[in-house]
């Protein structure tokens, strides 16, 4: 076999297939293998028109048609699978070759492999892709990790077949080392989890609150779509409410059951921010809305418990309630931006890993799920000011944000009386009047744990530890 392709794929389920015909697609040679032979028979026989594939069957195969240094990328179930990969192809390449695991990993899984492959020369490169199998045939947002090195032999590759910007740029660049790629990946699906969750809160109080139908309120998004809301998940939302179900003419919306799934990455994102003592409460209240959600007993059993039944407004009301959703939306929005963000800067922190955040958000812009006009600014708050402490810290961002409180407030006391459940866009607004608080409770908590467990606290008027003798005099002690 000659060892003529630039790139190989193993693993052809739905993303591996499809990223195999993006490269094939930008006139790349793409080596193609996977476990059960028959998905690359079947790829090659249907796409082979294309582009340029090279169909092996066993792992030296698929090893010996490609070009050295070798790109191997790993498009398989992430896990042990992707470890029992690892294991059958590691033994066939040589120092300076890549493997490029394309799976949704968890970044601890990606540092140990990077780590143990290392030490044979060969470059881990663990790599976020989002976009699904829409985008990774036509262009996803790419999120490598792994050494410079092999970034300077890949980064070529997956720029060209990368989603573009608005302004041409390619959605794709290196992120940092070993478990960066990942760790970005995580916290952008977690980013994905509330920014579904706000719409999702959006919908219900249009729907409950305002009284709109499923219909009028695609069309409020389709709107909203057209200003600073602009996103693939707006866009997408209003295609999923104004679909009518033609088993029973009933909007979809209504016929599909009201349990919500998840995969994994943003109950991940959540586990991480605790471990690094990050508040993501947005993510994590839309991580908490998908499991209450599917907890049916729970709910049929709760299901009479007092309280209001959501009364809708009147037309001209509905109109001037809608506005003021849209300002809650997006300033929550702006709340869950922040957190996600923080969470990269603790992590690169936590991790050496140098992340620029402006990348990041610049290479969100086009190809994944988030992908939104808002990130353009994001990006531009960080060009402006790269160490900037928080997204809040950015001074349009903040006037924004300054503007929508009364509405957000509004929005948050109607669904408060109504009984319409938003916990994301109260999380949001907590969240940011916790941070500009003058004062936090949190001075009591800690006469609290000192109490009971001389645990000891900070003055605000000296320097040291103190301790106060609760079960004696009373007195102060330094600590
Ligand atoms: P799946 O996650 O469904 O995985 C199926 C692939 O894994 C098949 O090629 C299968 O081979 C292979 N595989 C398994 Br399972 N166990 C294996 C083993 N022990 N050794 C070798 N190969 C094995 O595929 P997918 O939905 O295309 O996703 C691929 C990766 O991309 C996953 O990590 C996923 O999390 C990630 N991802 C998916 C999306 C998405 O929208 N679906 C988006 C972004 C990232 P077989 O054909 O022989 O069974």
């Amino acid at each position: 076999m000659s060892a003529a392709a630039q790139i190989g794929v193993t693993g052809l389920a739905v993303m591996g297939r499809n990223l195999a015909r993006n490269f094939a697609r930008n006139g790349y040679t793409v080596a193609v293998h996977n476990r059960t032979a028959a998905r690359t028979r079947a790829l090659v026989e249907e796409f082979g028109h294309e582009g340029e594939f090279v169909g092996t069957e066993s792992a030296e195969d698929f090893v010996a048609a490609l070009e050295r240094p070798r790109r191997l990328v790993v498009m398989v179930k992430a896990g042990e699978p992707t470890d029992a990969v690892i294991r059958e192809f590691a033994p066939l390449l040589e120092p300076g070759d890549m493997i490029v695991d394309g799976g949704n990993a968890h970044f601890a899984d990606t540092r140990r492999r990077e780590r143990e492959l290392r030490e044979q020369g060969i470059h881990f490169v663990g790599t976020g892709v989002s976009g699904g199998e829409e985008g990774a045939l036509n262009g996803p947002s790419i999120m490598p990790g792994g050494s410079k090195e092999s970034y300077e032999a890949l980064g070529p590759m997956l720029e060209k077949i990368s989603a573009k910007a608005a302004d041409g740029s390619p959605c794709t660049a290196h992120i940092g080392p070993d478990g960066a790629g990942h760790f970005v990946k995580m916290v952008h699906n977690g980013i994905e989890y509330a920014d579904m969750q706000l719409i999702a809160e959006a919908y219900q109080l249009l729907r409950d609150v305002a009284g709109y139908s499923p219909a009028e309120i695609a069309d409020i998004f389709r709107t909203w779509n057209t200003g600073r809301l602009d996103s693939y998940l707006i866009d997408i939302t209003a295609e999923v409410l104004a679909h009518v179900d033609a088993a029973t003419g009933e909007p979809f919306v209504d016929v599909v059951q009201d349990q919500a799934e998840q995969k994994g990455t943003g109950r991940w994102t959540v586990q991480i921010a605790l471990d690094l003592g990050v508040p993501v409460s947005g993510i994590a209240e839309a991580v908490f809305a998908r499991s209450l959600s599917g907890h049916q007993d729970l709910r049929d059993a709760s299901r009479g418990l007092a309280g209001p039944k959501a009364e809708p407004l009147g037309k001209a009301e509905a109109a001037a309630f809608a506005d003021q959703v849209e300002q809650a939306l997006y300033a929550s929005k702006i709340v869950s931006y922040t957190q996600g963000f923080h969470e990269i800067a603790a992590g690169s922190d936590a991790y050496d890993w140098d992340i620029d955040l402006g990348r990041v958000a610049s290479i969100w812009r086009g190809g994944c799920i988030i992908r939104a006009a808002f990130l353009d600014r994001i990006r531009a708050a960080y060009d402006a000011r790269a160490e900037l402490p928080s997204l809040l810290a950015d001074e349009s961002f903040a006037r924004e944000i300054g503007e929508a409180q009364d509405d957000w407030r509004a929005v948050l006391v109607a669904a408060t009386r109504q009984g319409v459940p938003a916990p994301g866009f109260a999380a949001a607004l907590a969240y940011y009047d916790a941070l500009r608080a003058d004062r936090l409770p949190a001075a009591l908590t800690q006469g609290q744990r000192d109490y009971f467990g001389a645990h000891t606290y900070r003055r605000t008027d000296r320097e040291g530890s103190f301790h106060t003798l609760w079960g004696g005099d009373r007195s102060e002690v330094s600590a």
